[in-house]
This record gives structure tokens, sequence and C-alpha cells, in this order.
């Protein structure tokens, strides 16, 4: 029996009441424009302060990697910053890496008793990566999530900005 759903919506990530919201950050954790810049300017300074002792303690957070922070004044619990990677022409280990970013965001929540998640389209903004394969390799990587591992997250939303990324998204369902 289905216990879980994978649902797709428009929508503006930073107001959505998920236990964690995912941010689609760079390397160095420190803020940046897009998705990155909505989700520190809507949550907070206390965000930034978390990301820094991250990398003081630990260094930057590698390609397809996740880290957790709190989620300041978001009415998400956590913010789970992935790296996604910037699309290449695909024979650099695009596809593998985008693939990793959500299995790994996945695991990261399921450890902190998440159980609702919320995803934006990793790398489909300044990154690159096309939106199409971006779609196919994020729904996969969330139902063999779902589907292959013990787990307790009963809600995957991915929520799409732009109305390019919303109609692929949905059409691929
Ligand atoms: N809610 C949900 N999705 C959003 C929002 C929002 N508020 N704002 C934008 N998007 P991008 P990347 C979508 O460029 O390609 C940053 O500077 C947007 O429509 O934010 O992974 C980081 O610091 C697009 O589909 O992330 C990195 O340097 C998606 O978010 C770099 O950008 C991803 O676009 C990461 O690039």
């Amino acid at each position: 029996m289905r216990n879980h759903t994978l649902q797709i919506i428009k929508g503006d990530i930073t107001k959505i009441k998920a236990d964690a919201i995912v941010n689609a950050a760079n390397n160095s954790l420190m803020g940046g424009g897009g998705v990155d810049g909505a989700i520190h300017r809507a949550g907070g300074p206390e965000i930034l302060e978390d990301c820094k002792k991250i990398v003081a303690h630990r260094g930057e957070c590698r390609t397809g990697e996740a880290v957790v922070t709190t989620a300041g004044n978001l009415p998400a619990k956590y913010v789970i910053h992935t790296v996604g990677p910037v699309w290449n022409g695909g024979e650099k280990g695009e596809p593998e890496l985008l693939y990793n970013c959500y299995r790994n965001s996945l695991m990261l929540a399921n450890g902190h008793q998440c159980k609702t998640i919320a995803f934006p389209n990793i790398s489909t903004g300044v990154y690159r990566f096309p939106k199409p394969l971006a779609a196919e390799i994020a729904q996969r990587s969330v139902r063999d999530f779902l589907e292959n591992s013990e787990h307790q997250i009963s809600e995957v939303i991915i929520v799409c900005f732009d109305d390019e990324n919303y109609k692929i998204n949905r059409e691929m369902v």
C-alpha cells in the first residue's frame, strides 16, 4: 500500500509549511540569487549563521550533497541546503549529481524526523540544467527513495516557480 504522495504545485517555496524545504544553494553556502536569495531574505539571518557554522566546522558543501539548518522565520521547521550541478553539456556527471541532491536531501529530512518536504526545481535557473531532463531526474530520484527505502516521509512537494517548469513537471507525473 502506498502511504506517501508526490505533489507538483506552482508557487513560492518560502511560503510552504512543510517540515523541511530545500534550497538550491551553491558550494559556499553563503547565499545567492534565485530561490537561495528568496529563502535567506524570507527566513532571516539565523539561516546564514547556521550555514557559517557548518562551513567553519566541515568546509563547503560539495555538489550533490546536502546540509540542514534552522528555517528561521519561515513556516518550515528546517531548510535543507543542497548544491545542484552547473550544466556543462551533460557529460560531466550532471545527471547523477542532480539525482544525488534529491536523494541526499530526502535522507537528511528523514533523519530529522520530517514527514513532509518541499523541493524547488534544483539547477534549472542560473545553473542552466535542461528543465525536462531535470524534471525526469527529480521525479525518478524521489520515487526511488519513496518506494525503495525505509522512511517516514508521507508527502513530497515539488514547488515550481515558473510556468515552464510547472507544465513540464505536471505532464511527467
Ligand atoms: N520558490 C520556488 N522556486 C523558486 C523561487 C521561489 N521563491 N525563486 C526561484 N525559483 P536558481 P540553480 C526557481 O537559479 O539553478 C543561486 O544564486 C527558479 O524558477 O534559484 O540551482 C545559488 O546561490 C528555478 O526553476 O538555482 C547558486 O549560486 C529554480 O528555482 C545558484 O543560484 C532554481 O533556480 C543555483 O542555481
